[in-house]
């Protein structure tokens, strides 16, 4: 009985940091992943930014064993394993995937290009996996015109999409090898947003996962930003509108992650919780997200800050 109460007392309490930010240090963009060695948590770094602008130009990692402390791994990978990169080139919102033994890193690279990383640990290594851009606004047709923050989805029958974009949302599937593009880059269409509110349209942070059949896409409205949520019987769309997953953040910027881990559904963020936050100084938090019944995802919301 003793046992119980304590197994349930953990499951309730969840991460130890939910609502608070996982490190002292400034970050963004979650990309966090559940590998085979333990949590892993890519990101943005905003503590090497001017503090003006995202102009940032490597991107940090953090890793966990039980998604509650969170170790710095540093600076594990900069914009210079492109060579084809400027060398200040923004290192902006990243993602990864692991497939057939190998992690995937993929990168939006100076807000034009993005790139894509291999090594044989989720930690690196990393080396430049085709020796140029994955995504080239200035090669490939419609990448919209800034083609920034990928996320990978690989599929249940094996079949992997990388959604992107800035206003515009964009969806492409790629290889087996998940070096290249397998098809046309094509519009990824949401219907029913909310024409009572202008803001509520697509800004960034695009992200889908899967749920009992289902594909959810999340992003963020925009500057600021609001995360909102749609869904679709087919990973390419059209997505149909649901409704707010976080309100707007005192921050000009939001970007979400939602995955599975410790048998729930968690949502990342980014918000202004250190001393001496603010729009390019930003914080990743941690909160458990929840689905009614008919799989509408709940509104987040965070406790304020006292
Ligand atoms: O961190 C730079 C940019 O801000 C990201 O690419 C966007 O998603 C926004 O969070």
């Amino acid at each position: 009985m003793k046992l119980l109460t304590f197994a349930l007392a953990a499951f309730l309490a969840g991460p130890a940091l939910a609502g608070e930010p996982i490190s002292p240090r400034f970050n963004a963009d979650p990309s966090p992943h559940v590998f085979r060695s333990g949590y892993y948590l890519y990101a943005t770094d905003d503590a090497s930014n001017s503090g003006t602008y995202w102009d940032s130009t490597t991107w940090r990692l953090y890793t966990s064993k039980d998604f509650k402390t969170w170790k710095d791994g540093g600076a594990f990978l900069g914009v210079s394993v492109f060579s084809w990169a400027r060398p200040d080139a923004k290192a902006w919102a990243p993602d990864a995937a692991y497939r057939n033994g190998k992690y995937y890193f993929y990168a939006p690279v100076g807000g034009d290009k993005i790139g894509v990383a291999v090594a044989d640990r989720p930690e690196g290594p990393f080396k430049d996996a085709i020796g140029a851009p994955l995504v080239d606004k200035a090669r490939d047709a419609n990448t919209g015109a800034e083609p920034i923050d990928p996320q990978v989805l690989i599929d249940d029958d094996g079949q992997a999409y990388m959604v992107f974009g800035c206003r515009e949302p964009k969806i492409v599937k790629l290889g087996k090898d998940m070096v290249s593009l397998a098809g046309p880059i094509e519009d990824l269409v949401v219907t029913g947003l909310p024409s009572d509110d202008p803001k509520k349209k697509f800004g960034e942070a695009p992200f889908i996962h899967k749920r009992q059949g289902l594909y959810y896409f999340s992003f963020s409205t925009g500057w600021p930003g609001q995360i909102v949520y749609a869904t679709s019987k087919s990973p390419m769309g059209p997505y149909a509108y649901r409704g707010v997953i976080l309100d707007y953040r005192t921050i000009s910027t939001n970007h979400q992650a939602i995955i599975e881990a410790e048998g729930r559904t968690w949502l990342f963020y980014h918000d202004n919780l250190l001393p001496g936050g603010g729009d390019h100084r930003r914080s990743i938090a941690i909160e458990p997200l929840r689905y009614g019944a008919d799989g509408a995802i709940e509104e987040v919301r965070p406790k304020p800050k006292p």
